[in-house]
């Protein structure tokens, strides 16, 4: 097992000043209008932070990621150049913690959740760039009965938490060493984190110190009593308190200051929208959450779709006004305007109001 001392002194490593982050204890939200300007990534440094406790300090020389369980061929330790030595892939996903947005289950829903009351910033766009998890189990021989993955993190609560192994094994989960073109940053997961697309945060396991590999069921605090929906409309289930959480649904979020303060006249407002289920096909915007106009998707440099810059003009006139945004993915969906409680406040997808002072 790797090492690890922790750095109780910091929460994270990079800074986080108050203008580009809301700072909620462990956590740093991204601010929207911080984003404003950026291109189509999430810069690092203005990247939010999901922390359970700290950013640990990890000597990569001295990492290894132990891969173990009923379900390989032979538990092996590997280092980074033994993951670095594999084919290693490209891609451009957002991440997503399952709560973002949790603060509208009290300001729209009236019913507030358990957890960080984020607004709509605990999101990100970045290029991963590491070996298939596919390629790096394949170091250690799966067997034919593998059914699920526990990917440990080395912070101080060992934050781990299992996936099924079709998704271990699909395409497009890596084991990313670089995000946006550099060694992982340490908030971030340096120097191996987990990368799933579509998925949750939490399956997105930073600081990879250990994988599991089971031919039986896998528990952890993390898909037993958190990350599952607790509430009315959600039953129980043996193992676990209610449903397991996967994949994000659509949302979107402009890039204004919550409260913005605008002129009046004719404005471009952008945004954003994101969906873990299939890509955006539609964006739009209104003032009064009933009738909607089109906003203009500008074209997609990611193949995926499924992070889409948007924008509007809109003639604002003097005063208070709430500024509504909507997306709708291939799948359908359409942000709706109520959501239904879940205790843990998780998966808000509903669209809201963006309070907008017009001067
Ligand atoms: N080891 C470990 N991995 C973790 C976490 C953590 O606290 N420890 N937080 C998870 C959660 S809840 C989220 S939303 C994402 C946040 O990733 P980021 O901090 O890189 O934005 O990391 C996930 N991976
Ligand atoms: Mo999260």
């Amino acid at each position: 097992m790797t090492d690890v001392s922790n750095r109780p002194e910091t929460k994270t490593v990079k800074p986080t000043p108050a203008d580009q982050f809301r700072d909620h204890d462990t956590n740093f939200e991204s601010r929207w209008e911080a984003l404003a300007g950026t291109g189509y990534l999430t810069p690092v440094e203005k990247f939010f932070v999901r922390n359970h406790t700290v950013t640990p300090h990890i000597d990569a020389k001295a990492w290894r990621l132990d891969i173990f369980g009923n379900a390989v061929e032979r538990e092996s330790e590997l280092s980074l150049s033994d993951l670095a030595a594999l084919p290693q892939q490209t891609q451009t996903n957002f991440l997503e913690c399952a709560g973002n947005g949790r603060s509208f289950f009290d300001t729209v829903g009236g019913e507030p959740a358990e957890g960080t009351p984020w607004l709509l910033g605990a999101v990100g766009e970045a290029q991963w760039r590491g070996p298939r998890l596919a390629d790096v189990l394949a170091l250690a021989g799966v067997k034919p009965d593998a059914l699920e993955v526990m990917p440990t993190g080395l912070d101080e609560m060992r934050v781990r938490r299992p996936l099924p192994i079709d998704v271990a094994l699909a395409d497009d989960t890596i084991v990313a060493l670089e995000m946006n073109g550099e060694p992982l940053h340490p908030d971030h997961g340096y120097p191996a984190r987990l990368v799933v697309p579509g998925w949750i945060g939490v399956a997105n396991i930073k600081w990879i110190g250990s994988i599991e590999v089971s031919n039986s069921p896998l528990y952890s605090p993390w898909n037993t009593g958190t990350y599952v929906m607790i509430g009315p409309g959600y039953q129980p289930e043996p193992d676990r308190k209610g449903p397991l959480l996967e994949r994000m649904p659509v949302k979107c979020a402009l890039e204004l200051a919550w409260p913005a303060v605008l002129g009046a006249g004719m404005q471009k407002v952008a945004g954003r929208a994101w969906s873990g289920e299939g890509a955006i096909e539609r964006v739009e915007w209104s003032l009064d959450g009933e009738t909607w106009k089109p906003a203009a998707l500008l074209p997609d440099p990611n193949a995926l779709g499924t992070w889409v810059r948007f924008s509007f003009e809109w003639d604002a006139a003097p005063g208070s006004h709430l500024l509504y945004a909507r997306a709708t993915d291939t799948t359908g969906k359409t942000q709706p305007a109520i959501v239904p409680y879940n205790e843990l406040g998780y998966l808000y997808t509903g669209y809201v109001g963006h309070p907008v002072e017009v001067r």
